[in-house]
């Protein structure tokens, strides 16, 4: 098989007519400020159908979950859901479909972690790792907040440490294997730092 560099490959897709690799995508979602009219549940429901018509096919949507802000604030509670998808996009083609999509749903630029309307984070991308492991962990294990890299962090950096990430993902990819840490969804839920954090989300009835 011939290797291609991520770059190259759109080009020669076109020239020999290469059949684009689907490739499965892990995605979290969360909203806790109403858009227009629309909740933030409806708006995180909007997302994904909005999502259909971008190439972004969706296979399985997770429960929704009502959650306490992390870190704790006087903001509104987040609606969070997580959801398994494939597409052919590249990783940074997708990033940048679901950042305007976030936009068209109300989203406005903000500070980090600030309240929004929508929230779309690329969990996993197969078992992609960017930039690359040795940035990946940097990534982690950088305490400085203002340490945000232009380019996606694949895995993101904090699922591994968020109950509202990890618990709708537990119920539609359990068994997803963490390509840096090698541990399943289930494995990470059971982290002392989750388990912790449990009591502060609720997994909401359906047509709630
Ligand atoms: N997203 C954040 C920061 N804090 N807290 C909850 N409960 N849910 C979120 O989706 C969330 C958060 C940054 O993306
Ligand atoms: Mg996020
Ligand atoms: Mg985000």
């Amino acid at each position: 098989m011939v290797k291609l560099w991520l770059s190259e490959r759109p080009v020669l897709e076109k020239v020999f007519w290469v059949k684009a690799e689907k490739v499965k995508i892990l995605l979290g979602l969360g909203g806790n400020l109403p858009s227009g009219q629309r909740s933030p549940l409806q708006t995180v429901r909007e997302s994904i159908e909005l999502m259909q018509n971008l190439k972004i096919e969706i296979t399985a949507v997770s429960p929704f979950f009502e959650t306490e802000p992390v870190p704790v604030s006087g903001q509104p509670n987040f609606i969070n859901a997580a959801v398994i998808g494939c597409t052919t996009h590249r990783c940074d083609v997708l990033l940048g479909l679901i950042k305007e999509l976030e936009v068209k749903l109300g989203r406005q630029p903000a500070e980090r972690w600030s309240a929004r309307t929508i929230d779309i984070d690329i969990l996993a991308y197969g078992d992609s790792v960017f930039p690359n492991a040795k940035a990946w962990q940097e990534v982690v294990n950088d305490t400085d907040p203002a340490a945000i890299l232009a380019e996606p962090v694949v895995p993101h950096p904090r699922l591994h440490k968020r109950a509202f990430v990890l618990a709708p993902l537990s119920e539609i990819a359990g068994d997803w294997k963490h390509p840096v840490l090698g541990r399943t969804v289930k494995e990470m839920m059971k982290a002392d730092l989750i388990v912790e954090q449990m009591p502060h989300i609720r997994k909401m009835k359906e047509n709630q």
